[in-house]
């Protein structure tokens, strides 16, 4: 007789959030509407129900594209949620205030990796939550939970809430099933991921990081899409990320709130590290909706042999 459960035996988001984190109600409500939000996403990815960039549809109408689409799609789930005070999108300049009583704010990256619809490779939304209304003024360490979702191949959702770093699948009835729990990141990194990488043409630090990672690093792991890349070293539990400034982008290309910060979230939970070259991104003030930050996130070794790297030049 066969020991694997079934797809239904596994415990679903909700029961995990419930005896697993044991999250408040709302807090509970919050992250399954989100999570019910992604669920259409992945379905407007997949069934091409959104256009491509300037793609007309069979009435010759201009369709909305997805990005576009995943921004109102979250949107109109917070504001179903009653949750959400207000909230802070990638897709808008400044923060929307929803309902100011209500006990949550939420900073989201809708569709993070868009740029790569048209090449099928994977891409996803990451959500950071803050208790209260504000967030500018903030750390990334005041999160009360951060998630993201990856639509690949399989849907997966991946949050944590100051209780471990925690995998679940999306299943064919449409319910996040729990796939691994707490994942953990080691502290010696052998596959490197080296984002803004046109930087090392005039930050030397970073250059002599890329020589260093080519010569004693078996394999490079990068796929243009920050959620991916992040999602390969939590999956495969070590690895090295960056992305840091140059001339083009002095502080990298990545947003604090809505990508930066859910990720520090994430990587601490799971045992790893994130900086911004010289203090964890978890104690980054955040000053403004669309801050860059430079980051080097991973295992905490190599992020901090790195750091070290780009100080010293
Ligand atoms: P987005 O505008 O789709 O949110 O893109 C930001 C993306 C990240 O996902 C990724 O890490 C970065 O841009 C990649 O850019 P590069 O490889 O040029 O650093
Ligand atoms: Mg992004």
């Amino acid at each position: 007789m066969s020991t694997m459960p079934t797809s239904s035996a596994r415990m679903s988001l909700n029961e995990h959030l419930i005896t697993n984190a044991k999250v408040e109600d709302n807090l509970r409500h919050l992250m399954l509407d989100i999570a019910r939000a992604a669920k259409y996403i992945q379905r407007a990815i997949r069934t091409t129900e959104a256009g491509l960039a300037g793609t007309v549809n069979q009435f010759g109408e201009e369709q909305i594209k997805l990005d576009v689409l995943s921004n109102e799609c979250i949107a109109r789930h917070l504001e179903e949620s009653r949750q959400v005070a207000s909230y802070a999108s990638e897709e808008e300049d400044m923060v929307i205030e929803l309902n100011s009583k209500a006990p949550y704010s939420v900073a989201f990256d809708p569709l993070d990796g868009s740029s790569l619809v048209d090449v099928n490779f994977a891409i996803g939304s990451i959500f950071g939550i803050y208790k209260g209304k504000e967030m500018i003024g903030k750390t990334p360490r005041e999160q009360v939970a951060a998630l993201y979702v990856i639509y690949g191949p399989r849907t997966l959702l991946v949050y944590a809430a100051s209780n471990g770093t925690h995998e679940f699948i999306l299943n064919d009835v449409g319910e996040f099933t729990l796939l691994r729990e707490n994942l953990g990141i080691a502290d010696e990194a052998k596959t490197f991921s080296p984002g803004n990488s046109s930087a090392v043409s005039d930050n030397a630090g970073y250059k002599k990081v890329l020589d260093t990672w080519l010569a004693e690093k078996p394999n490079m792991r990068y796929s243009g899409c920050m959620v991916s890349d992040m999602h390969h070293v939590l999956s495969k539990g070590q690895g090295v990320f960056a992305n840091v400034g140059g001339k083009k982008y002095p502080e990298g290309k990545l947003r604090l709130l809505f990508e930066c910060g859910p990720f520090a979230h994430l990587f601490a939970q799971a045992g790893g590290s994130t900086s911004n070259g010289t203090a964890s991104i978890l104690d980054v003030k955040i000053t403004s909706v669309d801050q860059r930050t430079p980051i080097v996130a991973g295992s905490t070794k190599e992020v901090t042999k790195v750091c070290e790297m780009l100080k010293a030049s």
